[in-house]
């Protein structure tokens, strides 16, 4: 069974101002569409590994042939954290977050404007490419602030990504240029909160 690039639950404007819709077709129609080709073509030798979501996949990394495991944690981290991205946002979306992670981010942070410098400052911080996640921490059982390189998925560390930032530059070099910073403020514009809560849920739950 081949990975396939899904598609996107709105068009590519629609979460402009903060997210233009530039940026969105070419960040889903050609950067996300190579991670998913490039997964395929190195899962193409191994049958045995066809079979398996892209979850478990990257859950067992550890059982994945040396040869390919390189490949695997790039673009198939790239192809699942891409798909949970499109899906943490939304048109009209944004504002105070809601229901059980609400309160879970006050319990953990204090407060949402706690939160959001929090997710800035990992995002700020992380040299080069890669992304401010918000987790399930599957041992601790609580949420946590993390931030990792590249397309290196928390679920590789047994964890669950509940909201991520995209801070690669192909995310918000054409309308903000370097200014990381403008891109990560507006971001909380478009976030989208309902399905934030349905991934902290089935992570509760160990789905
Ligand atoms: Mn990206």
């Amino acid at each position: 069974m081949a990975h396939s690039l899904p598609a996107l639950p709105y068009a590519f404007n629609a979460l402009e101002p903060h997210v233009d819709a530039l940026t969105m077709e070419i960040h889903s129609q050609r950067h996300h569409k190579a991670y998913v080709d490039n997964l395929n073509k190195a899962l193409e030798p191994h049958a045995d590994l066809q079979k398996h979501d892209i979850v478990a996949l990257l859950r067992n990394i550890k059982t994945v042939p040396d040869a390919i495991r390189q490949a695997v944690i790039n673009n198939g981290g790239g192809h699942h954290n891409h798909a949970i991205f499109w899906e943490i946002m939304a048109p009209s979306a944004g504002g105070e977050p809601t229901g059980a992670i609400g309160d879970a981010i006050k319990a953990a942070f204090g407060d949402f404007a706690k939160f959001k410098d929090t997710v800035k400052q990992n995002a700020l911080t992380q040299f080069g490419s890669g992304w401010s996640w918000l987790i399930w921490n599957t041992a601790a059982g609580k949420i946590e602030a993390i931030k990792k390189p590249n397309q290196d998925s928390p679920l590789m560390d047994g964890n669950v990504p509940l909201l991520g930032i995209d801070v690669w530059e192909h995310a918000y070099y054409l309308k903000y240029q370097n200014k990381r910073a403008d891109y990560v403020d507006a971001w909380w514009n478009v976030v989208n909160w309902n399905k934030v809560n349905e991934l902290f849920a089935n992570a509760k739950a160990g789905k």
